[in-house]
């Protein structure tokens, strides 16, 4: 992997400025100490308040939704890493604003400023309507399991759309499930570790010539339901396995509840809400 990365920093570190959103949030926490390294400057950023500032971060709380906030939380900036919106399914009007508008508005501002990569954290939830029988690639066709899985579906259109049009680079995550541990059975199979959540987004930031290209980010757990063959290029490897966290979730009985949604489609519980009410 990583060969010439886009822009070069005035010390040396591949980037000059490096912008993560949604900083404050449980991927961004994992991610910031390791941006230090690749820029800079690393200008965190979320709509909830950041912690202590490191003297290589500058930070700034932004609601994503506001315009003329990300005209300035984007000057300067040479590539972002965007995280930052809702994370779990939500009334509509909340995803509309966070993660339909603010995409929005971080695109079509960053196209304006000449930002040259977004590494964009979509989601699972995208195809979460596959079976869990079934092996998707990144060609299969969008399933989404949830509102929240459409706005991932949006993120995704939205970004093949500004570059094929403009040229500006995007690699879309399609995130499994990054936690500390998988916190129940299906997560065995989803589980990315946090190791492998940054490897993910090293090989996104610093591969030449991503052009938009999607990446499904699970580690290298025993079972599997995505296939990545088609983006070996980004050079992702994952080191981490969920075959550690096995014993936490004996078989105890053969699964008599394959009726249950839950079970049935890859993206789990989130197969089964319903869209909650608009909230005026
Ligand atoms: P998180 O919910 O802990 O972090 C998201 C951050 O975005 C929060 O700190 C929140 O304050 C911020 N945010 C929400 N609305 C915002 C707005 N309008 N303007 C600015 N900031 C806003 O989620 P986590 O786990 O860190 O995930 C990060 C990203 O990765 C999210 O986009 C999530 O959808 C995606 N993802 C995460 C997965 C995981 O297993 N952790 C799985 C699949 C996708
Ligand atoms: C996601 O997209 C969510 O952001 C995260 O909280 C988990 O629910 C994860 O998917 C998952 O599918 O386990």
């Amino acid at each position: 992997m990583a060969d010439t990365p886009p822009e070069q920093g005035s010390t040396g570190k591949p980037f000059h400025r490096l912008l993560l959103t949604g900083a404050a949030g449980n991927l961004g926490r994992q991610l910031r100490g390791a941006l230090a390294a690749w820029a800079d400057i690393v200008r965190v950023s979320d709509i909830a308040s950041l912690g202590e500032v490191a003297v290589h971060e500058e930070a700034s709380v932004v609601d994503l939704a506001d315009e003329h906030a990300v005209h300035t939380l984007l000057e300067g900036v040479d590539a972002v890493i965007h995280l930052g919106g809702i994370s779990v399914d939500a009334p509509f009007n909340d995803l509309l604003e966070a993660n339909i508008r603010g995409l929005y508005n971080l695109y079509s501002v960053a196209q304006k400023q000449g930002v040259k990569r977004i590494v964009y954290a979509s989601s699972n939830h995208a195809v979460g309507f596959h079976a869990v029988t079934s092996v998707v690639d990144i060609d299969a066709p969008l399933r989404p399991d949830s509102l929240y899985g459409v706005t991932k579906c949006f993120g995704e259109s939205l970004s093949r759309y500004y570059f094929d049009r403009f040229g500006l680079e995007t690699v879309c995550l399609r995130i499994g499930s990054s936690f500390e541990q998988p916190k129940n059975p299906r997560m065995l199979v989803t589980y990315l570790s946090y190791r492998d959540f940054i490897e993910l987004v090293r090989c996104s930031l610093f591969t030449n010539r991503v052009g938009h290209a999607i990446v499904y980010g699970v580690s290298d757990n025993p079972r599997k339901w995505v296939d990545n063959t088609k983006v070996a290029f980004l050079g992702f490897r994952p080191q981490d396995s969920s075959a550690q966290f096995e014993h936490l979730f004996p078989i105890t009985a053969p699964d008599s509840n394959l009726d249950d949604a839950a079970q049935r489609f890859q993206g789990g519980p989130f197969a089964l809400a319903r869209p909650m009410e608009p909230q005026r």
